[in-house]
């Protein structure tokens, strides 16, 4: 469903090209996120959560240590197997999390309907 949804925003903006479709993508590159991969920082901020659907590499087994900030308290749920649900609160909470199966683990928010980051567990 969710990438319906961006093939759909690209169309809509390839096509919006010449109506002026203002609307880019936010650019990375200023995202200083160091590959010490397996602390990954999460930053919510109204709507928005940045990193947004970006691939982080990740060892299976080895534990994982998000750094959330929220304006809001909320959930991530990271869809490894078994599914797991990580609540944080306002401000900085710092939740740990562990993937033992390597393959691609989406961690989303429900809230915002928005995958956060996609682990490449190897
Ligand atoms: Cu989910």
């Amino acid at each position: 469903m969710r990438r319906c949804a961006a093939v759909l925003v690209v169309l809509v903006c390839t096509v919006g090209l010449l109506a002026g479709c203002g609307e880019d993508e936010p650019t990375e590159g200023s995202d200083g996120t160091t590959t010490d991969s397996q602390t990954i920082e999460i930053t919510f901020s109204g709507d928005t959560v940045e990193p947004n659907g970006e691939r982080v590499d990740v060892k299976a087994g080895e534990p994982i240590t998000l750094q959330v900030k929220a304006d809001e308290p909320g959930e991530l749920h990271v869809h490894s197997n078994p599914e797991q649900e990580l609540p944080y609160g306002t401000g900085t909470t710092t939740l740990k999390l562990t993937i033992d199966e390597p393959g691609v683990v989406e961690v989303e928010s429900h809230e915002l309907e928005k995958v956060i980051v996609q682990l490449e567990v190897s």
